[in-house]
């Protein structure tokens, strides 16, 4: 199995989730400005929408999506918060909370954007407090130990975890909203995490 990611990109939930599994994987690094591997090969030839993550799961076989990747190595995992069964509230659950991480994604994503105008930059930065809220709320109505309290930690904790450690690349402050920083925290400091870091050499 091989993971496509960018240093520190969302594909970094699904490295700490394989590497929470003890699953055989590589990684290769995928430059999104050329959309270019480092041997300077085509990834759109990979993925045709030329973003992270992608995971090979067999010679030429290659899924994209996080929910889809979160999902297909947490059903290869012998972890029973990564593979509800199938058809449960909890795999729903489980499904709904990626979906909504995505949504806060797309509250932070497009502020990398250089050039960014203002006004654009200004709906986003509104769509972040308002997702940022709905996320506080959530993780205090739960306890604010994870997503998915009575499932325990499962892939949308390290996804959220990941997007949440974007804010200050984006001049985001999100101090306003201490339990997400909190569950950020705790998910960085677990083994899984701080081994992919290292591996994507950002620590
Ligand atoms: N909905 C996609 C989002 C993927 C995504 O937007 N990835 C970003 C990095 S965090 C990316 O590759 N952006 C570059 C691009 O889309 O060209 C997923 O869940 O995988």
């Amino acid at each position: 199995m091989k993971l496509y990611y960018t240093p520190g990109a969302c594909s970094l939930a699904a490295h700490i989730i394989l590497n929470e599994t003890g699953l055989d994987f590589s990684i290769e690094a995928v430059d999104l400005k050329t959309k270019t591997l480092a041997d300077g090969s085509d990834y759109l030839k990979i993925n045709q929408r030329g973003a992270v993550p992608a995971l090979e799961i067999s010679p030429g076989v290659v899924i994209t999506q996080n929910v889809a990747i979160l999902t297909w190595i947490g059903n290869r995992s012998d972890i029973a918060a990564f593979r509800p069964a199938a058809g449960s509230v909890e795999q729903a659950r489980l499904l709904e909370a990626i979906g909504f991480c995505e949504d806060v994604h797309s509250a932070f994503g497009p502020l990398f954007a250089p050039d960014l105008p203002d006004v654009v930059r200004e709906r986003i930065l509104s769509m972040n407090t308002r997702r940022m809220t709905q996320l506080e709320t959530l993780l205090k109505a739960g306890g604010g130990e994870y997503m998915l309290p009575d499932q325990g930690f499962t892939p949308a904790d390290a996804l959220i975890a990941v997007i949440l450690s974007w804010a200050p690349h984006v001049n985001v402050d999100i101090s306003a909203f201490p339990t997400a920083c909190a569950l950020r925290d705790r998910v960085m400091a677990r083994p899984s995490a701080q081994k992919a870091l290292k591996a994507e050499g950002l620590i």
